[in-house]
């Protein structure tokens, strides 16, 4: 059993390291991988990652660099942007933000100034950090306004967007978010930002794979800015893009390098492209439309269990279980599930009475377990080991945790990891 690439050389030069490398393997092969942000990516994305591309600087853009031996590596980068345009069918794409974080600041130095007024969806409500909440820079650098979803629906409240829109005229407006589980409204997003003049940004980093594979509408023609990680379901490296329109290439360039960043991480940039030629195959479509496929498999078994799903269900990879009504907290519902080798993170639910630490949720996601092979019949299975891990959970019951763990191991051990051979 071990990790592919072989570590030969590490394992001789740093057993340490190789050994913690190899656990994580194990660990990832033995485990339901729930986190929907995470992935499995190919064993091309990871060769590619680990190549002498990191040994280079290359600050600027193709063509226009600040160092000198950039033969390769500008044929590597304009690859890259050239298959991003390409899938996403837009006019331009920056690959060099290290991740979505920097992404979104980019945007912001591109087209806001410091105590300006953004407007982005609130955290609990599903939103991210940086799209103002409270404690991120983006949050205490600009006058950030914050809308959410509507308590009897877990929808996006359309009239309060357009309410706090007209009366905040923002400079920008951020669709998108990491716990959004029904189909994101571009079109109705752009008509409000349009009226109150403000730009659309499209953060899609957590349904890119689905845009890319046909299986969530796409942003481009309503946002002329979208941002994306690409580790999440396009199952690429950990990295980020920035796709724009024509009017803002220039900009958002501008403002990733030299306004924000150094040179960029040229190994990260060739996965990209490796991530985006896969992204670009029929049996990607295949993919995205399985992910979707799984994720509502997997909430209609969860409803039918009793758990309480906010919103009702889902469009795409994602859920959000409100486990009140299952008399356990977030918190020890995922550690639990955790130990039974079932991989998810607590979450808060919108309106959450509990403490962001300490929340009422968990979220699930099917990207992973979707590049995996498993497939809308394994769900039922799936959602009734979280039953029961849940419930055992909750009375304290540990010898069921073990029991399910051996369960999903044997499962599992059917299911081929990529970056890894049984
Ligand atoms: N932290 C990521 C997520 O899990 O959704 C978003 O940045």
């Amino acid at each position: 059993m071990s990790h592919q690439p072989a570590l030969t050389a590490l394992a001789a030069a740093d057993p340490e390291v190789a050994g913690l490398v190899e656990a994580e393997a194990q660990r990832q092969h033995d485990k339901i991988r729930l986190i929907a942000s995470e992935n499995y990516v190919s064993q091309a994305v990871l060769e590619a990652t680990g190549t002498v591309l990191t040994n280079k600087y290359s600050e600027g853009y193709a063509g226009r660099r600040y160092y000198e031996g950039q033969q390769v590596i500008d044929q590597v980068e304009n690859l890259a942007i050239e298959r991003a345009k390409a899938v996403f069918g837009v006019d331009h794409a920056n690959v060099q933000p290290y991740s979505g974080s920097p992404a979104n600041l980019a945007v912001y130095l591109a087209l806001a100034k410091p105590g300006e007024t953004i407007m982005g969806m609130a955290l609990p409500d599903g939103g991210h950090l940086t799209h103002g909440w409270t404690v991120s820079a983006t949050g205490k650098w600009f006058d950030a306004v914050r809308y959410g979803v509507r308590k009897e629906t877990g929808r996006v409240d359309f009239d309060q967007v357009r309410d706090l829109a007209r009366r905040h005229r923002p400079k920008l407006i951020f669709a998108g978010g990491t716990a959004i589980p029904r189909t994101i409204d571009f079109p109705a997003f752009a008509e409000i930002a349009s009226e109150v003049d403000a730009v659309l940004v499209a953060d899609i980093a957590h349904i890119a794979g689905l845009v890319a594979g046909g299986a969530h509408p796409s942003p481009v023609g309503h946002a002329p800015i979208i941002t994306t990680t690409t580790h999440k379901t396009l199952r690429g490296p950990r990295g980020a893009m920035i796709m724009t329109d024509a009017g803002h290439a220039k900009d958002i360039d501008k403002a990733v390098f030299p306004g924000l960043q150094g040179g960029p991480h040229n190994h990260t940039t060739a996965a990209i492209a490796v991530a985006l030629g896969e992204a670009a195959t029929p049996d990607f479509r295949d993919y995205a439309a399985t992910v979707v496929a799984n994720a509502k498999a997997l909430a209609d078994a969860l409803l039918e269990r009793g758990f309480d799903l906010v919103s009702g269900g889902t469009d795409n990879h994602l859920l959000l279980a409100d486990l009140t009504s299952k008399e356990i907290g977030g918190k020890p519902a995922a550690q639990a599930l955790d130990r039974a080798g079932i991989e998810l993170n607590y979450n808060t639910v919108p309106f959450d009475p509990r403490k962001p630490f300490d929340p009422s949720g968990i979220r699930i996601g099917t990207a992973a377990l979707t590049t995996r092979g498993l497939r809308p019949e394994h769900q039922p299975q799936i959602a009734a080991w979280i039953d029961r891990v849940v419930g055992a959970a909750a009375r304290g019951d540990e010898s069921v945790i073990e029991r399910v763990a051996a369960e999903v191991r044997e499962l599992l051990a059917g299911f081929p990891m990529p970056g890894y051979t049984a």
